[in-house]
């Protein structure tokens, strides 16, 4: 295999990365950050963990602005370069389980994959749909979609216009919003509780999942818990290094630390939020 020794232009190099929820079909879709991704960065193994693309979305309204386009582009372009592309669909992508088992030109389909690190950690990969059963406090896969969603988003969308304007870098008031609504808080434990039991069952190290819009690597009940993320709120990966360390890459905050922007976030962020909420 070659490409051990990739290298991206900007010298980041990993093992393995995974991206989920990217929604592409989605007019809240960071399709410009992920594209910026793609092309900095190299790796061996390429996890899509479902949601690639949003065919609910598109059902509704019909958006494929160019930049979507070019993300499939570069995905289909890693694979044909070496790196290997697994793509796991998940619920608003769930007609491409029809093809779970073949490949789409370079790319694997599989519907779950047991991935071992570097450092041999055994983890089980899936989009994460598949435990909505666990969840009574609301179902996550509507929330993608729904009216209140979508305002939130709108929310986001102008909190970010009044950042640019400020210079400062995206940040999701989505993704902060949550953390702070009880019921959503408890919704996401119960989702990743449900998960670490999913990997402890099978005899796993750990488990890294998408689905719920919300990056996170912890250990819970020595289990590892990982969750990519997502690209419509807060434009996170996931990414093992050749030693099987793991890291989330926030890649908002990777461009900012490039820019060396000179304002305080906290700042920002509250006046946002008087502003907005
Ligand atoms: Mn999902």
């Amino acid at each position: 295999m070659t490409s051990t020794s990739q290298h991206g232009p900007e010298g980041l190099r990993y093992r393995t990365v995974w991206l989920s929820d990217i929604h592409l079909g989605f007019k809240d879709c960071k399709a410009e950050y992920l594209l910026d991704f793609l092309n900095k960065m190299e790796c061996e193994t390429l996890y899509l963990l479902g949601d690639i693309v949003d065919l609910w979305a598109m059902k509704k309204r019909f958006c494929w602005p160019i930049s979507h386009y070019e993300v499939i582009r570069a995905l289909f372009q890693k694979a044909q370069q070496g790196t290997r592309v697994v793509y796991i669909p998940g619920n608003h992508d769930d007609s491409m389980r029809d093809y779970i088992g073949e490949s789409l030109g370079p790319v694997e389909i599989a519907e779950e994959m047991v991935h071992e690190t570097a450092d041999g950690r055994r983890l089980l990969l899936f989009h994460g749909d598949v435990l909505d059963g666990h969840i009574r406090l609301g179902r996550f896969d509507r929330i993608v979609g729904d009216a209140a969603y979508e305002f939130l988003l709108f929310l986001n969308r102008w909190a970010n216009f009044f950042r640019r304007r400020f210079g400062l870098s995206y940040w999701s008031l989505a993704v902060y919003l949550k953390n702070r609504v009880k019921n959503a808080r408890n919704a996401i434990d119960v989702y990743e509780k449900a998960a670490v039991h999913e990997a402890k069952r099978r005899g796993l190290d750990g488990v890294v999942c998408g689905h719920i819009h919300q990056a996170e690597i912890a250990m819970r009940d020595d289990v590892l818990y990982c969750n990519d993320g997502d690209w419509i709120e807060s434009c996170t990966a996931l990414a093992e290094d050749d030693s099987g360390h793991l890291e989330l890459i926030h890649w908002t905050e990777k461009r900012q630390s490039v820019k060396q922007l000179k304002a305080s976030n906290d700042e920002v962020i509250s006046d946002v939020v008087q502003l907005m909420v």
